[in-house]
């Protein structure tokens, strides 16, 4: 199979793109390197150093012998993206490419737009290449958990649900409520999507994933194949985070009561929950969702996972407590459906509490370099400032 991956030089993009090429896929790669850029705006860097896309390359050719090729540039300029598209004619576009970080969102008008408008029309930009290419390419979009928000029911895996509104009944789009102008940009793509499935008939599957933490892939066995690793508070997820926070002697920055639940995956297992999707695509003209999480688990439930993993490696640990700087419900009721992945033979790997030690003992030798960020790591960003400059 044929893919392009969008995104390719991100924390997802690189290892996946990896994973599909020890499958034997064909890929091709695309990135502007704008998140290394919005990392180094807000004056943080990467926990582990990665090299420039000409040498991971070169890396994964030496040490694995794939072959990878790689277009830079913006999924935003519409004529770049439709010649990648229509040079390349691939069979499955995977797009990671969108800004990630609900604090960037949230920093001042000027980010809240930059996201909307990066996020919302690189989605666009894809769909009409695609239908004026080949209609028949599989789009496998990268949504977020966090678009449903935290409701007070169970939440389904579909499109849509049956209502009955002041006594007619009707099908409605599944309700989303998202935590961030970032989570709501994904919002946007998912009805943008849905719209071109039932007009155009494209083919997509709509992940909606939980956050993700880890260092390691099977494939990932040389320094210079490494993915990045972002934990300052702007950029970094709360996993991530805990395990750099622990290696710096930080108290871990707990927000608000600790009781905020959310569905978790490893890395690896998002590898392999992604894999599965590419490989077993939905019927033609189909709109698929699939959730993508691995265990619920709260914030205090981590914090003390990371404390028991990080303390047997002889490092000691304090867990802190900080006025939540987002607007989010912290006592509530969590229960998403998950049937999609498990049906194409999705079967976790590690738990948390297995992997957090490993993950505290692959940052260790980075100290020194996280260190340099350390005043990048409280929490700064609050959802309500409309102008978070520090
Ligand atoms: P990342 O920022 O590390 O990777 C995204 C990549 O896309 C970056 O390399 C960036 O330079 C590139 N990019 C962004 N806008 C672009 C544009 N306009 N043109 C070309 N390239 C562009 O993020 P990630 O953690 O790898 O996340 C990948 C996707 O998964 C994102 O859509 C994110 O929202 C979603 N997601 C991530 C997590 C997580 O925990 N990391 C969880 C759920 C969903
Ligand atoms: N949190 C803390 N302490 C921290 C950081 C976060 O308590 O130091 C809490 C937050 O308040 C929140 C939860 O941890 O309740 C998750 O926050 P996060 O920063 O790990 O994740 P989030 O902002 O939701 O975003 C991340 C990714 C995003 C992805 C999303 C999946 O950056 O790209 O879409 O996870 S989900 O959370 O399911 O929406």
């Amino acid at each position: 199979m044929k893919v392009i991956v969008l995104g390719a030089d991100g924390y997802l993009g690189w290892p996946l793109s990896l994973r599909l090429m020890a499958k034997g896929h064909e890929v091709v790669g695309v990135d502007n390197f704008v998140t290394r850029k919005n990392v180094r705006e807000v004056g943080s860097d990467s926990a582990i150093p990665i090299p420039e896309m000409a040498e991971r390359i070169k890396a994964a050719k030496e040490v694995h012998g794939f072959k990878m090729k790689f277009h830079e540039g913006d999924i935003t300029d519409y004529d770049f993206l439709h010649k990648v598209v229509k040079e390349e004619k691939p069979d499955t576009v995977v797009h990671f490419a969108e800004t990630r970080s609900a604090p960037y969102s949230m920093i001042n008008a000027k980010h809240a737009s930059y996201t909307m408008t990066n996020n919302i029309s690189g989605t666009l930009n894809l769909i009409y290449s695609i239908m004026e290419v080949n209609p028949l390419i599989h789009v496998v979009k990268m949504g977020t958990m966090g678009e449903y928000g935290t409701p007070n029911f169970d939440i389904p895996e579909t499109a849509f649900v049956d209502v009955e509104i002041n006594g007619k009944k009707d099908r409605i789009t599944t309700p989303k409520f998202g935590g961030s102008w970032y989570h709501w940009s994904k919002v946007h793509d998912t009805n943008n999507i849905l719209f071109a499935n039932k007009v155009l008939k494209l083919t997509a599957t709509d992940i909606m994933q939980g956050p993700v933490y880890g260092t390691r892939t099977t494939e990932i066995t040389d320094e210079r194949l490494h993915t990045r690793f972002d934990f300052d508070e702007v950029w970094g997820t709360v996993v991530n985070r805990f395990c750099v926070e622990s290696v710096l002697g930080v108290p871990l920055t707990v927000y608000g009561s600790g009781e905020q639940i959310r569905g978790y995956l490893s890395l690896e297992d998002s590898i392999q929950a992604l894999s599965l999707l590419i490989e077993n695509p939905p019927e033609r003209g189909e709109y698929r969702v699939a959730n993508q999480f691995v265990e619920l688990l709260s914030i205090n439930n981590i914090a003390e996972t990371v404390k028991k993993a990080a303390e047997k490696e002889g490092i000691k640990v304090n867990i802190g407590k900080y006025e939540n700087p987002r607007v989010e419900a912290d006592r509530h009721y969590y229960k998403p459906e998950i049937k999609v992945l498990p049906k194409l033979g999705f079967r976790p790997t590690l738990k948390m509490a297995d992997l957090a030690g490993q993950l505290v003992k692959d940052l260790v030798p980075y100290k020194k370099h996280m260190a340099k960020f350390h005043d990048r790591i409280l929490p700064y960003t609050n959802w309500r400032r409309t102008e978070n400059t520090r």
